[in-house]
């Protein structure tokens, strides 16, 4: 059974990420997990923040030589900028502690979290909630990433709309195209002609007199995925389910799409379901995903398509109406560095919450204690269903 834990907050020392029932012996390379870390971080729009940091993982159990040992993995992902908060953050009790931020912003946990947590001063709340800990996430995923390839499973996403600027593709779409082009685009966007408009629409939100900030939507696609990866006997096995529970626990996230999603209520029967075909060469194909590659909750071979909508960062330049947390006084909200746009940095958090959500799936049908035997496990079920005709996944 595969579970993982982070914790950690956006000022304090360090993130941290735990990861227990990994196989034995799964080869990792560091790199690659800095380079998803580096991904997050990028994006047109970043805040200030980005320039402090610069992610890598610290391992700190479960690895030798490279490789997992069976035992949890346990990973760190140092915040520099601790340094310029020993003050506000110290972890050990202080003489004068800082003053409470008693506006809460709109949009934010601050309001819901200081009833919760009895306490009148927003910053725990905002400490755990913030989107800084999703770099926590990233790096779990970057250890995931490689028992996936194990699999034949690749996990890629790009931006399809930011500040209402739709991206536009025509016909079929090459998705191992449209992940080269995103990767080179400053808001991962694989249409040009979108992204010039989504940068100039940030650009407004960026300029002084009408700064604000900007949402937007990412698509995350799953490559090479098995068929029959989830259930469709219990609630809770259903994997769009957990695919959209994954995508919706993202900071910000406010919309959760599988395949056509919401557009499945506006064409009949017969336009949305996926027709299914054979020929000798390519075994099962569909003409169309609208099921974005699953169907009763499970994979059926096609590539996994799924989008989530984001909300513009809640902490805005031009503050909100609130009222102070202590006085019930109206004030304007809390203001403190934040990002103008994140939406590029969110798709590569949604690809790792799509990862890990994954890997308990996959780990879940294959099992196996070290990766020799999980490997073994999918290549005797891979077999299985070529015989019965489902000859390849399709991308
Ligand atoms: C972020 C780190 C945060 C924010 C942002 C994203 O760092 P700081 O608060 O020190 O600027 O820049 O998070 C938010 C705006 C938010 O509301 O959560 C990151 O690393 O992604």
């Amino acid at each position: 059974m595969f579970r993982f834990l982070t914790a950690g907050e956006s000022h304090g020392p360090s993130l941290a990420a735990i990861l227990e029932g990994l196989p034995a012996n799964l080869l990792l390379d560091f790199d690659e997990i800095n380079f998803q870390l580096k991904r997050r971080q990028g994006g047109y729009g970043r805040g200030a923040r980005q320039q402090i940091e610069t992610d890598k993982i610290e391992v700190i159990s479960g690895i030798r030589f490279g490789r997992t040992m069976g035992g949890p993995v346990t990973l760190l992902v140092k915040n520099r900028d601790h340094e310029n908060w020993l003050d506000r953050m110290s972890v050990t009790p202080i003489e004068q502690e800082t003053a409470p931020i008693t506006q809460p912003r709109p949009g934010h946990a601050d309001f819901p979290g200081m009833l919760k947590y009895h306490t009148e001063d927003l910053r725990p709340i905002l400490e755990r909630s913030s989107a800084r800990n999703t770099a926590a996430l990233v790096a779990a995923a970057g250890i995931c990433r490689h028992l996936l390839k194990v699999a034949g499973i690749e996990v890629i996403s790009h931006v399809v709309m930011i500040g209402n600027e739709w991206a536009k593709f025509a016909g079929t779409v090459n998705y191992r195209e449209v992940a080269k082009l995103a990767e080179a685009s400053p808001v991962r966007c694989a249409d040009p002609d979108a992204e010039a408009r989504m940068v100039s629409a940030i650009d407004v939100c960026m300029t002084e007199g009408t700064r604000d900030t900007l949402g937007g939507i990412f698509e995350v696609v799953v490559l090479g995925c098995p068929p029959g990866l989830g259930s469709f006997v219990h609630w809770d096995r259903k994997l769009d389910a957990r695919l959209a529970g994954a995508l919706m626990s993202i900071q910000a996230i406010k919309g959760v799409e599988v395949g056509l999603g919401f557009g499945v209520a506006e064409i009949p029967g017969s336009k949305v379901h996926d027709e299914l075909f054979f020929n000798a060469g390519d075994g099962f194909t569909r003409g169309t995903n609208n099921a974005g590659g699953i169907e009763g909750g499970m994979t059926n071979g096609e590539p996994i398509v799924v989008r989530a909508a984001m909300k513009p960062i809640s902490t805005l330049p031009t503050a909100l109406a609130t009222v102070d947390i202590k006085t019930h006084q109206p004030v304007k909200a809390h203001f403190e560095r934040a990002d103008v746009c994140a939406v590029p940095a969110a798709g590569i958090v949604g690809e790792a919450m799509v990862v890990l959500a994954l890997t308990e799936v996959v780990l879940d049908k294959f099992g196996g204690d070290s990766i020799e035997e999980f490997g073994r496990n999918v290549g005797g079920y891979m077999a299985e269903v070529r015989e019965r005709g489902f000859t390849r996944v399709h991308d």
